[in-house]
């Protein structure tokens, strides 16, 4: 039977390229994300094109109740999660502290860490039981180590996704589950147009003039990173565009 992968956050950008690349690897995946309608034109994509066993699960993740009663449902085959890519987050406005909105620090805050942590808990009790020796997968970001201008929150956040991340390593290490952080620079992806409030115009500025990741880079450095020997264990990759150097270094043409 093919291992089986479950993706947060796979309706957009780096999740539903995730989706799309373990299911070309023969993966059974399960794939989430609040938009019911994009999961399901993913499963029938994923079904056509790859062959491949896909469940739907749709929830939101700050929801902890949803977030247990949805790992609970999963039809048995999808049951056992070898897996888990913690992706679903998001940046809300760009501010300085004191201008921010209470509202987007509520939606990063629970979305980037709260629910990391919700979907965290029952999943990796999943392989516990199950004595598997299981995989969970963090998106962070450059802005895990660094805190740019009008930052603020969404860097305390992917901070926070890199503390647990080791965290979860640690207090893992005696289950086998192994920890991998990934740490992405600029993906071109709706992050930006979700960050701006929909506004498209400015999302495409963050990434003039320069040649940006793109979803599928990242898929594949997570692809790698959960298919090496059981003894190897990939604790974390930083990726950035050839153009940028770290949160305040880029060149632009
Ligand atoms: P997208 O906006 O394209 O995708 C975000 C995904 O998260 C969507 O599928 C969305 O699904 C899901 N999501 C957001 N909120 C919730 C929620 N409350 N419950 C369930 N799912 C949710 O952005 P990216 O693909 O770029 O972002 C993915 C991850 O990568 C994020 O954690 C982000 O911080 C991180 N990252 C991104 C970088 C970039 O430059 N793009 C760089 C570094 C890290 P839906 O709206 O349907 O619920
Ligand atoms: C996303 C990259 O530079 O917008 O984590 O913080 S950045």
């Amino acid at each position: 039977m093919s291992k089986t992968v479950l993706i947060t956050g796979a309706t957009s950008g780096i999740g539903e390229a995730t989706a799309r690349a373990f299911a070309a690897e023969g993966f059974a995946v399960i794939i989430t994300g609040r938009r019911a309608e994009r999961l399901q034109q993913l499963k029938a994509e994923l079904k056509e094109q790859y062959g491949a066993e896909v469940c739907v699960a749709s929830f939101d993740v700050r929801d902890e109740a949803m977030c247990n009663a949805a790992i609970e449902a999963l039809p048995e085959r999808f049951a056992d999660i070898d897996i888990l890519v913690n992706n679903a987050g998001l940046a809300a406005g760009l501010e300085h502290l004191n201008e921010g909105s209470t509202a987007d620090w509520n939606a990063m805050i629970d979305t980037n860490v709260k629910g990391l942590l919700y979907i965290s808990r029952a999943v990796a009790n999943r392989m516990i039981a199950s004595g598997k020796r299981g995989h969970i997968v963090n998106l962070g970001s450059t802005a895990g180590t660094q805190v740019y201008e009008n930052g603020n929150v969404y860097c305390a956040t992917k901070h926070a996704v890199h503390a647990l991340s080791q965290g979860m390593r640690i207090d893992f290490l005696r289950h086998g589950i192994r920890v991998t952080e990934i740490r992405p620079g600029m993906v071109e992806t709706e992050f930006s147009v979700v960050r701006f409030h929909g506004d498209k115009n400015r999302a495409d500025g963050v990434y003039k003039g320069l040649k940006p990741l793109t979803g599928d880079d990242i898929a594949e450095a997570i692809v790698w990173a959960t298919t090496q020997p059981d003894h190897v264990h990939i604790n974390e990759i930083v990726l950035t565009p050839t153009a940028q150097a770290d949160s305040f270094y880029s060149v632009r043409e």
